[in-house]
Formats: structure tokens, sequence, C-alpha cells
């Protein structure tokens, strides 16, 4: 039964439970209207107690059925009939009340949370507003500007917030059953307060919601839903509650039938998707509970950092003891970055840095279960520290590497034991960014890239399988991008308008800010030591560019020209005068024109990719996108946008 009603006394507990998340699908929208009106018409019950099986109370809408006609009874009337129910309700929340989960707890007279629960109206992730009065009834409930906040940004807040915000009545702990029946029957003894809908509502003055509007609109970059919630949320608190439900309803079909809301959704389903692949059902993952890093630098610190803040012990080697100093230095600093933002309190990155055993003595990894390398992207550097990690490791100890473009299966030549071995491709910064490319040589048993998977999972990563080429999935789309931006510069489209373009398009940064951010060398010393061993590496504008020591914003100039201590690019004369002889005049390409092309440029890489098996499906092609190079979510990939 998905809807099931017991008696606590003179008190009704209505149960859902529809797994995996009590999503609010037609027949759950059904069992509980139809709750509604039996309890109603029992003399007996005199208030009812909503509360949900499983990990989480409703956490909302059911996603998979926005593609299709919406079937009654629709949301919004069911949150209005639970309001209007002859007995009070109380929403006993645990695990997340989301979307229209958390409106079904707002059309309940009292909300009662764990804890440990958190409430939120994420919809505008999804491209859509709430729409079953999330927008008119939360401004009622909390005020304008905590409904601004919770609705506008789709970020949950814990139940302790929640409670200091006036979203919930009451936050109670241990057992979540009792303290709501005993919340409910209390609320007997005194008067109810008024439904939500009845609650006034008090606008701020137009300036201020100007200033949300300017803040809203820069932060969103082209995502419409944001600022078209903000404008429900501004009709909710001058219009008449019906009014405003009308014009919440409408925003929310039109905007569910959006391609930003098609798109946002294949991103939401294709992360769930990620870390459970078909081809590792039932192959169970080691246990990880001990690791390593060996590399102290930026991409080493901070994969310690990333498994740290996971909970698990991390051994820290360097070749040193002064580099040993400098990786922990490394470390430390992204912690106190940490309590700086507010992220961690003081004890917390002291915690943090307590699980951290560092030293250049490999014997100290004779207990650990997992390694990560990270040292220089040099082959014989990291042949060389595998050949060490073969003798001093458990012979069933994982062994991975973080290349970004070696063959790993060069790395991992004459290793003991290789169906161990694996390639983790970390994002820089490695505790931020929440991509993991899993790179599975020949060698690598199912075993070890199920445990791959469930490491992405304990991190709290996006985990995409890719398979053996230069550049895996990301860095070899990367190449091509990149490719196709200098083209249109070579045809006379200006550096700029190719940055301006893609801004446009959403990304934070066109690609040529990104290098001169990055760095242009790193790609060039690749090109280099291609050329070095003998393989085609035509010239880039970006060689000739490094090669005049203009390396991007740490040599004051790239693509670009810095002025000392500023990060703003200035269009460049020198770079023009060594680009000169390289550049002829083309036709002028729009700025959706620019776009266009590479955007497309990107799916076409991605085809060759997936006809090569390099990738598994297109959708982790969009994640990889998405979550490590910064392509615009609401786009939802350069796939998922070449088919649209
Ligand atoms: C909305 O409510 C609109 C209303 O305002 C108006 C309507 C008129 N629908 O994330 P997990 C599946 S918009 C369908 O790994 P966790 C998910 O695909 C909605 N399916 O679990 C996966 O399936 P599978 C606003 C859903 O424990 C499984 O559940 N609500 C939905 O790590 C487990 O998911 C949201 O945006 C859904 N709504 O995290 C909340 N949600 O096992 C979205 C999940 O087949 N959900 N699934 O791969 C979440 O944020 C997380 O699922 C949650 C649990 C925090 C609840």
């Amino acid at each position: 039964m998905i809807v099931s009603i017991d008696r606590d006394g003179d008190i009704a507990l209505v149960t859902v439970d529809n797994p995996p998340v009590n999503a609010l699908g037609q027949a759950l929208r059904q069992g509980l209207w139809d709750a509604v009106g039996a309890l109603d018409a029992d003399p007996t019950v005199r208030a009812v107690v909503l509360i949900c099986a499983g990990r989480t109370f409703i956490a909302g809408a059911d996603v998979s059925e926005f593609g299709k006609p919406p079937v009654p009874p629709h949301l919004p009337d069911l949150v209005d009939r639970l309001e209007g129910a002859a007995k009070p309700w109380t929403a006993a929340i645990h695990g997340s009340a989301l979307g229209g989960g958390f409106e079904v707890a707002m059309g309940c007279r009292f909300r009662v949370a764990l804890d440990s629960a958190s409430v939120g109206l994420p919809e505008v992730t999804l491209g859509i507003v709430p729409g079953a009065s999330g927008t008119v009834r939360t401004p009622r409930l909390a005020g304008v500007e905590a409904a601004v906040e919770l609705v506008t940004t789709g970020r949950p807040v814990k139940a302790g917030k929640a409670l200091s915000m006036g979203l919930v009545d009451a936050v109670v702990s241990g057992d979540l059953r009792a303290e709501s029946l005993a919340f409910a029957r209390k609320a007997l003894t005194h008067p109810l307060p008024p439904p939500i809908s009845a609650r006034p509502v008090t606008s701020p003055d137009p300036a201020w919601w100007d200033e949300q509007r300017k803040a809203i609109a820069k932060r969103a970059k082209g995502e419409v839903a944001p600022l078209r919630a903000l404008d429900c949320l501004r009709i909710a608190a001058e219009k008449p509650f019906a009014e405003a439900m009308a014009h919440e309803r409408a925003t929310f079909l039109e905007l569910r039938a959006s391609d930003q809301a098609a798109a946002l959704r294949h991103i939401f389903f294709a992360e769930r998707a990620a870390p459970k692949p078909a081809h590792l059902a039932g192959v169970k993952p080691r246990e990880i509970r001990s690791t390593a890093v060996i590399g102290g630098g930026t991409m080493g610190a901070g994969i310690a950092a990333a498994l740290r803040d996971a909970g698990l012990p991390v051994v820290l080697i360097e070749r040193d003891e002064e580099a040993v100093q400098r990786g922990l230095a490394n470390l430390r600093s992204i912690f106190d970055g940490a309590v700086k933002r507010g992220r961690l309190t003081e004890a917390q990155a002291r915690a943090r840095m307590d699980g951290v055993t560092a030293g250049s003595d490999y014997a100290l990894l004779s207990g650990t279960g997992l390694v990560i390398e990270a040292v220089f992207e040099d082959l014989a550097v990291k042949r060389a520290v595998f050949a060490r990690l073969g003798q001093a490791c458990r012979p069933d100890a994982i062994l991975a590497t973080n290349t970004s473009y070696l063959d790993p299966r060069l790395i991992a030549e004459g290793l003991p034991h290789p169906d161990r071995f694996i390639g983790l491709h970390f994002f820089s910064p490695a505790n931020v960014m929440k991509l993991l490319e899993i790179v599975p040589t020949p060698t690598t048993s199912p075993e070890t890239l199920a445990t791959g998977f469930a490491l992405a999972r304990q991190l709290g990563k996006i985990p995409v399988q890719a398979g053996i080429c230069d550049g895996f999935i990301g860095n070899r789309i990367l190449k091509r991008y990149r490719a196709e931006a200098e083209t249109l510069v070579r045809d006379g489209t200006p550096i700029a308008a190719v940055d301006a373009a893609m801004r446009a398009h959403g990304f934070a940064m066109g690609p040529f800010e990104a290098q001169d951010l990055g760095g242009l060398d790193i790609a060039y010393l690749q090109r280099e030591g291609a050329r070095a061993s003998g393989q085609d590496a035509p010239e880039t504008l970006g060689d000739i560019l490094v090669r005049a020591g203009r390396k991007g914003q740490k040599t004051g100039g790239g693509w670009y020209d810095y002025a000392p201590g500023d990060r703003t690019p200035k269009p460049s004369d020198t770079t023009a005068g060594l680009l000169a002889g390289r550049i002829t005049a083309g036709p002028t390409l729009t700025a959706e024109g620019i776009a266009s092309r590479l955007t497309g440029a990107m799916a076409a890489e991605g085809k060759a990719i997936l006809e090569e098996g390099i990738a598994l499906k297109p959708s982790d092609i969009d994640l990889v996108e998405v979550h490590g190079y910064g392509y615009p979510r609401w786009r939802g990939g350069p796939m998922f946008a070449a088919e649209g």
C-alpha cells in the first residue's frame, strides 16, 4: 500500500510508502486525496500525522512524469485539500521534504522535522518553478525574504535553520513518530493557527525587488527559472492568494515544457544513473578504509582533502622531508580556506589534518587499501612510483594513477597483480570538482572498477567511465574545442568575440580567457612531448604565444594583456602582432554562430568518442562537460544539445 492509515488513540497516522524517495506520482496523490476524505469522515479521529517510510519524507513531484500530460488529482488541488481538511494534519519530516514534498507539508497545519532532516524547494534546479503553491505559501509562512532565498536558489536548508526561518514548527530528535504524535496531541489543546493561505504577507518596496532581480540575473547566467520564480514570488506578495496561484501554475506548466527544463531533467537522471553502471550490477566493490596519496602538489593535496572530507584516513607520501612539509602546507591551506569561507570550523579543520600521516618512506603504505598517485605528469616518474608501490603495498591494495593524458597501460607495465590497477582522473581543485573519470585498463578487474565507482560515491563525486585515448573523454573534447576556437580566430573572428560568445552561451569563461587563467604552457609542453616522440602535432596559435613568453596571466599576458594585480583581460596588440601572419579575413559570425560552431565541434568529438567505445553513453559525455568543463547545465551538455 502506497498510503496506509493506522491509529494511535484519537490520532490517525497516515504512512506514505512509495520507494525509493516517496515521489508524488499519480497513485500517491490519489492515495493522499482519499485519505483526507476518509479521515474527515471518521468522527473518532481528532488529528492526523503524515509520516513516510524509507529513507526520506516526500522528495517532490515524480520528475519522470514531467514529459507527460498532468493527470488528476493535481498537486495544487491536493495541497488545498490537505489544508482544508476538517482535522489538523501534522507533517512528520525525516530525510528531505523537497519541492512538492515541502508543498504537501505546507498544506498540513503543522510541520515537525527530525534534527537531521532538510526542507527546500529545488524546482529551479530542474528549470521550473514550484507548481503547487511553493512560491505562494512560503512567503505567507516564513516571510518574503526567506521565500526568495529558498525558491530562487533551490538550496535546501537543514532542520535547525528551517526552524529559525519559520519553515517548520518544531525540531525533534529520536523517535519521529512518537514525537510527532505527541506534538499533534498537544496542538489540540490550543486554538489552531490559521491555514497558511489565510495568513497575511507584506511585500518589500520595489527597490528591494529590483535589487533581487539584478543579483539573480547575474547569478543565473541565462537560466530562466530563477527569475521567473522571483516574478511568481512578487505576485504572491502583492496579489491575492488565488491570483498568485493561477500565475504560479501557468508559469510552472510553461517552464515544464521548456528546453531548459528538459536539459536539466536529462542531467538530473544522468547524474543518478552514473554511479550505478549496468555492466557492474552484482559486482561487489572492495571496502575502502585506508587511503594514500603519492605527491602533495596542487592535485595530490586536493585529492587528499577530498579523501579526508569523506572521513577516510590518508597517508601522504612525498619524495623528501622538504616536499613532505610543502605537501602538508598545501593541504593545510585548503582546510584553512574552508574555515575562512565558513565551510569548516577550526576544530573540524584540525581533525582533517590529524587524519593525515605524512612522510617519504613507502613503508608507511604497508597496510593501505587504496593508493592514488598524483605526481608530475611524466611517464618515467610515474613508472618509478608504481615500481616502488608494487613492492611496498599489500598485494590486494588498489593502485590508481591520476594521470590526465598518459597511457595508463604504460604506467602499470610490470606491476605485480595488475588487476588492481586503475586510472582515477580527478579535476582541479580535486576537493571541489565533482567529476571523476574512471579509466580501467584491459587488466583491471571488475572488482577494482566497481571500487572506483564506490569511491566516487563515498567522495560525493560523479563517476564517468572512460576508455584509453589521448585525453580520455574530457581533455580530448577540450583539445578539439580549443582547436576549433583557434580556427575561428584564424578565420578572422576576434579572440574577445569568441570568449564573449561562449560566456553569453552560459560558460563562466570563454576558451581563451580560460587558457590564460590555467596557463598556456601545460598544453604546449604536451604538444612538444608528442612532437619529440615523432607524433603529428601541428603548430597552434597557442604555441606561438608560449614561444614568445606569453603563458597567460602568470606571465602578465597570453591571449590577452593583464595589468599587474588585475585579472581583467584586455585585447593585446602584442598578441595581434604575433598572430598577424596567421589570420585571414573570413565571414563575420554572430555570437550564436560562434557558440554553435564550438559546441558542434564538442559534439562531433563526442560522437567519435562514442563510436570508439571511449565513452559508454552520450549522457556520460554530457556529465563530463557539465561537471568538469563548465558547460552550462541548463543546456544539458553537448550531446543533448546536438540531439535537440
Ligand atoms: C517538484 O516537486 C515540482 C512541484 O513543485 C510541483 C508539481 C506540480 N522524481 O538521488 P538519489 C529517484 S519537482 C522521480 O540517488 P539519495 C532517482 O532517480 C521535484 N524520481 O537518492 C533514483 O532512482 P534510481 C523536486 C526521483 O538518497 C532514486 O530516486 N524534488 C526523484 O541520494 C534515488 O535518488 C527534487 O528535485 C523525483 N523527484 O537522495 C528532489 N528524486 O534508484 C530530487 C529521486 O532508479 N531528489 N528520484 O536511480 C533528490 O534530491 C534526492 O533524490 C534525495 C535523496 C535528496 C531526495
